[in-house]
Protein backbone atom coordinates (compact mmCIF):
# COMPACT_ATOMS: atom_id res chain seq x y z
CA UNK A 1 0.00 0.00 0.00
CA UNK A 2 1.79 3.06 -1.16
CA UNK A 3 0.39 6.80 -1.69
CA UNK A 4 -2.60 7.75 0.57
CA UNK A 5 -2.67 5.34 2.79
CA UNK A 6 -1.15 4.83 6.07
CA UNK A 7 -1.01 8.34 6.59
CA UNK A 8 -2.03 10.37 9.58
CA UNK A 9 -1.95 13.33 8.36
CA UNK A 10 -4.51 12.99 5.51
CA UNK A 11 -7.81 13.43 5.58
CA UNK A 12 -10.86 11.94 3.18
CA UNK A 13 -14.27 13.49 2.77
CA UNK A 14 -17.21 10.75 2.84
CA UNK A 15 -20.68 12.02 1.90
CA UNK A 16 -23.38 9.69 2.91
CA UNK A 17 -21.16 8.00 5.42
CA UNK A 18 -24.35 7.00 7.22
CA UNK A 19 -25.04 3.94 5.69
CA UNK A 20 -24.16 0.98 3.39
CA UNK A 21 -20.85 1.69 1.07
CA UNK A 22 -20.03 5.09 2.77
CA UNK A 23 -20.28 3.23 6.68
CA UNK A 24 -18.36 0.71 5.05
CA UNK A 25 -15.14 2.74 3.56
CA UNK A 26 -15.15 5.04 6.20
CA UNK A 27 -14.48 1.54 8.72
CA UNK A 28 -12.03 0.71 5.95
CA UNK A 29 -10.01 3.97 5.39
CA UNK A 30 -10.37 3.78 9.73
CA UNK A 31 -7.92 0.90 10.15
CA UNK A 32 -5.43 2.84 7.30
CA UNK A 33 -5.38 5.19 9.74
CA UNK A 34 -6.90 7.95 7.87
CA UNK A 35 -8.71 11.04 9.37
CA UNK A 36 -11.85 11.23 8.47
CA UNK A 37 -14.84 13.76 8.00
CA UNK A 38 -18.06 12.38 7.50
CA UNK A 39 -20.90 13.46 6.21
CA UNK A 40 -24.54 12.60 5.76
CA UNK A 41 -28.18 13.24 6.91
CA UNK A 42 -28.40 11.15 9.98
CA UNK A 43 -26.02 12.60 12.62
CA UNK A 44 -26.87 10.16 15.26
CA UNK A 45 -25.70 7.22 13.03
CA UNK A 46 -22.47 9.43 11.77
CA UNK A 47 -21.57 9.71 15.61
CA UNK A 48 -21.78 5.96 16.55
CA UNK A 49 -19.70 5.40 13.00
CA UNK A 50 -17.28 7.81 14.31
CA UNK A 51 -17.19 5.76 17.41
CA UNK A 52 -16.04 2.58 15.57
CA UNK A 53 -13.60 4.20 13.49
CA UNK A 54 -11.62 5.91 16.21
CA UNK A 55 -11.86 2.49 17.97
CA UNK A 56 -10.32 1.03 14.58
CA UNK A 57 -7.38 3.45 14.31
CA UNK A 58 -8.72 6.58 12.57
CA UNK A 59 -6.92 9.78 13.79
CA UNK A 60 -9.60 11.76 14.16
CA UNK A 61 -12.96 11.54 13.05
CA UNK A 62 -15.39 14.49 13.13
CA UNK A 63 -18.92 14.31 11.62
CA UNK A 64 -21.12 16.70 10.18
CA UNK A 65 -24.94 16.85 9.12
CA UNK A 66 -25.14 17.45 5.21
CA UNK A 67 -27.77 17.53 3.28
CA UNK A 68 -25.82 17.65 -0.37
CA UNK A 69 -28.87 18.55 -2.26
CA UNK A 70 -28.99 21.71 0.06
CA UNK A 71 -26.69 23.80 -2.12
CA UNK A 72 -26.63 26.61 0.94
CA UNK A 73 -25.74 23.56 3.41
CA UNK A 74 -22.79 23.02 0.83
CA UNK A 75 -21.32 26.42 0.86
CA UNK A 76 -21.65 26.93 4.41
CA UNK A 77 -20.22 23.31 5.10
CA UNK A 78 -17.66 24.46 3.16
CA UNK A 79 -16.75 27.49 4.67
CA UNK A 80 -17.24 26.99 8.38
CA UNK A 81 -14.01 28.19 9.73
CA UNK A 82 -13.49 24.93 12.24
CA UNK A 83 -13.42 22.89 9.57
CA UNK A 84 -10.95 25.02 7.08
CA UNK A 85 -7.83 23.37 8.85
CA UNK A 86 -9.34 19.91 7.64
CA UNK A 87 -10.31 20.59 4.37
CA UNK A 88 -6.56 21.92 3.74
CA UNK A 89 -5.32 18.40 4.88
CA UNK A 90 -8.25 17.03 2.60
CA UNK A 91 -6.51 14.55 0.13
CA UNK A 92 -9.65 11.90 -0.97
CA UNK A 93 -12.76 12.89 -1.89
CA UNK A 94 -15.79 10.09 -1.67
CA UNK A 95 -18.65 11.32 -3.41
CA UNK A 96 -20.94 8.52 -2.36
CA UNK A 97 -24.31 10.10 -1.39
CA UNK A 98 -27.23 9.34 -3.48
CA UNK A 99 -29.70 7.03 -3.93
CA UNK A 100 -32.77 5.99 -6.46
CA UNK A 101 -36.42 6.46 -5.89
CA UNK A 102 -39.46 4.61 -7.18
CA UNK A 103 -38.97 2.07 -10.41
CA UNK A 104 -42.37 2.96 -11.97
CA UNK A 105 -41.83 3.59 -15.47
CA UNK A 106 -41.91 7.30 -17.07
CA UNK A 107 -45.51 7.12 -17.89
CA UNK A 108 -46.61 7.30 -14.26
CA UNK A 109 -43.76 7.75 -12.43
CA UNK A 110 -43.06 10.66 -9.73
CA UNK A 111 -41.71 14.18 -10.81
CA UNK A 112 -40.95 14.63 -7.04
CA UNK A 113 -38.40 11.34 -7.14
CA UNK A 114 -37.13 12.14 -10.12
CA UNK A 115 -36.34 15.81 -8.97
CA UNK A 116 -35.09 13.68 -5.55
CA UNK A 117 -32.63 11.93 -7.97
CA UNK A 118 -31.25 14.40 -9.77
CA UNK A 119 -30.33 16.71 -6.87
CA UNK A 120 -28.83 14.42 -4.70
CA UNK A 121 -26.54 12.62 -7.27
CA UNK A 122 -26.10 15.02 -9.62
CA UNK A 123 -26.71 18.09 -8.52
CA UNK A 124 -25.20 17.13 -4.84
CA UNK A 125 -22.07 15.51 -6.28
CA UNK A 126 -21.14 18.60 -8.21
CA UNK A 127 -21.81 20.86 -5.60
CA UNK A 128 -19.55 19.05 -3.37
CA UNK A 129 -16.86 18.98 -5.88
CA UNK A 130 -16.79 22.53 -6.91
CA UNK A 131 -16.11 23.60 -3.53
CA UNK A 132 -13.56 20.40 -2.46
CA UNK A 133 -11.63 20.96 -5.99
CA UNK A 134 -9.19 23.71 -4.58
CA UNK A 135 -8.06 21.53 -1.53
CA UNK A 136 -7.74 18.74 -3.52
CA UNK A 137 -5.91 20.44 -6.20
CA UNK A 138 -3.29 21.74 -3.66
CA UNK A 139 -3.46 18.25 -2.05
CA UNK A 140 -2.92 16.40 -5.12
CA UNK A 141 -5.68 14.44 -4.24
CA UNK A 142 -8.25 11.74 -5.14
CA UNK A 143 -11.56 11.69 -5.84
CA UNK A 144 -14.01 8.47 -6.15
CA UNK A 145 -17.51 8.92 -7.46
CA UNK A 146 -19.97 6.35 -6.90
CA UNK A 147 -21.55 5.91 -10.14
CA UNK A 148 -23.63 2.75 -11.08
CA UNK A 149 -23.86 0.33 -13.81
CA UNK A 150 -26.83 1.58 -14.13
CA UNK A 151 -24.66 4.58 -15.68
CA UNK A 152 -24.22 2.55 -18.61
CA UNK A 153 -27.03 0.41 -19.31
CA UNK A 154 -30.62 1.53 -18.77
CA UNK A 155 -33.27 -0.03 -17.61
CA UNK A 156 -37.55 -0.60 -17.49
CA UNK A 157 -38.45 1.66 -14.13
CA UNK A 158 -34.56 3.04 -13.98
CA UNK A 159 -34.33 5.66 -16.83
CA UNK A 160 -33.79 8.78 -14.24
CA UNK A 161 -31.51 7.07 -12.30
CA UNK A 162 -29.91 5.69 -14.49
CA UNK A 163 -29.64 8.98 -16.13
CA UNK A 164 -28.30 10.66 -12.79
CA UNK A 165 -25.23 7.50 -12.95
CA UNK A 166 -24.66 8.18 -16.74
CA UNK A 167 -24.13 11.94 -15.78
CA UNK A 168 -21.46 10.89 -12.72
CA UNK A 169 -19.79 9.51 -15.25
CA UNK A 170 -19.92 11.97 -17.63
CA UNK A 171 -18.53 14.21 -15.09
CA UNK A 172 -15.79 11.65 -13.89
CA UNK A 173 -14.21 11.76 -17.49
CA UNK A 174 -14.39 15.52 -18.07
CA UNK A 175 -12.93 16.62 -14.54
CA UNK A 176 -10.21 14.19 -15.35
CA UNK A 177 -9.65 16.08 -17.96
CA UNK A 178 -10.22 19.43 -16.58
CA UNK A 179 -7.38 18.50 -13.77
CA UNK A 180 -4.53 16.78 -15.99
CA UNK A 181 -1.39 18.01 -15.13
CA UNK A 182 -2.39 19.09 -11.35
CA UNK A 183 -1.81 14.81 -9.94
CA UNK A 184 -5.31 14.60 -9.31
CA UNK A 185 -6.75 11.28 -9.59
CA UNK A 186 -10.39 10.85 -10.71
CA UNK A 187 -12.78 7.59 -10.25
CA UNK A 188 -15.49 6.26 -11.18
CA UNK A 189 -17.09 2.98 -9.17
CA UNK A 190 -19.70 1.43 -10.90
CA UNK A 191 -21.17 -1.74 -8.63
CA UNK A 192 -23.80 -3.98 -9.59
CA UNK A 193 -26.10 -4.91 -6.75
CA UNK A 194 -24.99 -4.33 -3.37
CA UNK A 195 -27.13 -5.60 -0.47
CA UNK A 196 -27.40 -2.01 1.85
CA UNK A 197 -30.29 0.34 2.65
CA UNK A 198 -30.24 0.94 -1.10
CA UNK A 199 -33.61 -0.98 -2.06
CA UNK A 200 -35.51 0.31 1.17
CA UNK A 201 -35.14 3.26 -0.09
CA UNK A 202 -36.01 3.02 -3.32
CA UNK A 203 -39.05 0.65 -2.58
CA UNK A 204 -40.25 2.14 0.37
CA UNK A 205 -40.90 -0.89 2.09
CA UNK A 206 -38.59 -3.34 3.85
CA UNK A 207 -39.51 -7.07 2.95
CA UNK A 208 -40.18 -6.01 -1.04
CA UNK A 209 -36.40 -4.58 -0.40
CA UNK A 210 -35.18 -8.10 0.80
CA UNK A 211 -36.91 -9.77 -2.12
CA UNK A 212 -34.73 -8.34 -4.49
CA UNK A 213 -31.50 -9.72 -2.74
CA UNK A 214 -33.40 -13.53 -2.49
CA UNK A 215 -32.02 -16.79 -4.11
CA UNK A 216 -28.78 -15.01 -4.79
CA UNK A 217 -25.43 -13.64 -3.31
CA UNK A 218 -25.03 -9.57 -4.01
CA UNK A 219 -22.40 -7.30 -3.61
CA UNK A 220 -22.03 -6.28 0.33
CA UNK A 221 -20.95 -2.85 1.02
CA UNK A 222 -17.80 -3.95 2.24
CA UNK A 223 -16.64 -5.30 -0.97
CA UNK A 224 -17.04 -2.15 -3.03
CA UNK A 225 -15.27 -0.31 0.05
CA UNK A 226 -12.64 -2.60 -0.61
CA UNK A 227 -12.51 -1.25 -4.43
CA UNK A 228 -12.49 2.08 -3.56
CA UNK A 229 -9.78 1.52 -1.06
CA UNK A 230 -7.93 -0.05 -3.49
CA UNK A 231 -8.22 2.59 -6.41
CA UNK A 232 -6.96 4.74 -3.31
CA UNK A 233 -4.18 3.12 -3.04
CA UNK A 234 -2.43 2.81 -6.02
CA UNK A 235 0.58 5.07 -6.33
CA UNK A 236 0.48 8.82 -7.59
CA UNK A 237 1.08 8.11 -11.37
CA UNK A 238 -1.72 5.11 -11.67
CA UNK A 239 -5.32 6.28 -12.20
CA UNK A 240 -7.99 3.78 -12.00
CA UNK A 241 -10.46 5.41 -13.82
CA UNK A 242 -13.30 3.17 -14.01
CA UNK A 243 -14.11 0.10 -11.60
CA UNK A 244 -17.21 -2.05 -13.12
CA UNK A 245 -18.15 -4.53 -10.39
CA UNK A 246 -21.09 -6.87 -10.17
CA UNK A 247 -22.01 -10.11 -8.17
CA UNK A 248 -21.32 -13.16 -9.65
CA UNK A 249 -24.85 -14.15 -9.40
CA UNK A 250 -25.76 -10.88 -11.89
CA UNK A 251 -24.41 -11.13 -15.39
CA UNK A 252 -26.28 -7.85 -16.26
CA UNK A 253 -28.79 -5.75 -15.44
CA UNK A 254 -32.10 -7.88 -15.43
CA UNK A 255 -29.67 -11.13 -15.41
CA UNK A 256 -29.51 -12.60 -11.93
CA UNK A 257 -29.20 -16.18 -10.83
CA UNK A 258 -31.09 -17.22 -8.44
CA UNK A 259 -30.02 -20.54 -6.92
P1 LIG B 1 -27.57 3.43 1.30
O1 LIG B 1 -29.00 3.84 1.16
O2 LIG B 1 -27.22 2.35 2.25
O3 LIG B 1 -26.66 4.70 1.59
C1 LIG B 1 -26.88 5.92 0.94
C2 LIG B 1 -26.19 7.02 1.72
O4 LIG B 1 -26.41 8.26 1.04
C3 LIG B 1 -26.73 7.16 3.13
O5 LIG B 1 -25.66 7.34 4.00
C4 LIG B 1 -27.59 8.41 3.05
O6 LIG B 1 -27.52 9.10 4.30
C5 LIG B 1 -26.86 9.20 1.98
N1 LIG B 1 -27.72 10.21 1.34
C6 LIG B 1 -28.83 10.05 0.63
N2 LIG B 1 -29.33 11.25 0.28
C7 LIG B 1 -28.48 12.19 0.79
C8 LIG B 1 -28.45 13.59 0.77
N3 LIG B 1 -29.39 14.33 0.15
N4 LIG B 1 -27.43 14.22 1.40
C9 LIG B 1 -26.47 13.51 2.03
N5 LIG B 1 -26.45 12.18 2.09
C10 LIG B 1 -27.45 11.53 1.47
O7 LIG B 1 -27.13 3.02 -0.19
P2 LIG B 1 -25.71 2.59 -0.79
O8 LIG B 1 -24.67 2.54 0.23
O9 LIG B 1 -25.95 1.38 -1.62
O10 LIG B 1 -25.48 3.80 -1.80
C11 LIG B 1 -24.28 4.56 -1.84
C12 LIG B 1 -24.02 5.00 -3.28
O11 LIG B 1 -23.79 3.85 -4.08
C13 LIG B 1 -25.19 5.75 -3.93
O12 LIG B 1 -24.65 6.81 -4.70
C14 LIG B 1 -25.81 4.69 -4.84
O13 LIG B 1 -26.47 5.26 -5.93
C15 LIG B 1 -24.58 3.91 -5.26
N6 LIG B 1 -24.82 2.56 -5.75
C16 LIG B 1 -25.50 1.64 -4.98
C17 LIG B 1 -25.72 0.37 -5.48
C18 LIG B 1 -26.49 -0.66 -4.74
O14 LIG B 1 -26.93 -1.65 -5.36
N7 LIG B 1 -26.67 -0.53 -3.44
C19 LIG B 1 -25.19 -0.03 -6.80
C20 LIG B 1 -24.51 1.03 -7.50
C21 LIG B 1 -24.32 2.26 -6.98
P3 LIG B 1 -28.67 9.93 5.02
O15 LIG B 1 -29.97 9.28 4.65
O16 LIG B 1 -28.33 9.83 6.47
O17 LIG B 1 -28.52 11.31 4.47
C1 LIG C 1 -27.82 0.43 -8.30
C2 LIG C 1 -27.74 -0.72 -9.23
O1 LIG C 1 -29.02 -2.06 -10.98
O2 LIG C 1 -30.27 -1.27 -9.02
O3 LIG C 1 -27.07 1.49 -8.79
O4 LIG C 1 -29.61 0.26 -10.74
S1 LIG C 1 -29.24 -0.94 -10.04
Amino acid sequence: MEAHTGESSKFALITGASSGIGEATALRLATEKFGLLLTARRQDRLESLAKRCLELGAKSVPVRKLDVSDRSQVDDFFSDPKLLPLFSKMHVLVNNAGLAKGVDKMSSASMDDWQVMLDTNVVGLLAVTRQALPHIIKNRGHIVNLGSVAGRWSYPGGAVYSATKAAVRAVTEGLRMDVQGTGVRVTNIAPGMVETEFSDVRLGDEAAAKKIYEGMTPLSAADIADCICWSLSRPAHVNIQEMIVFPTDQAGIGYVHRG
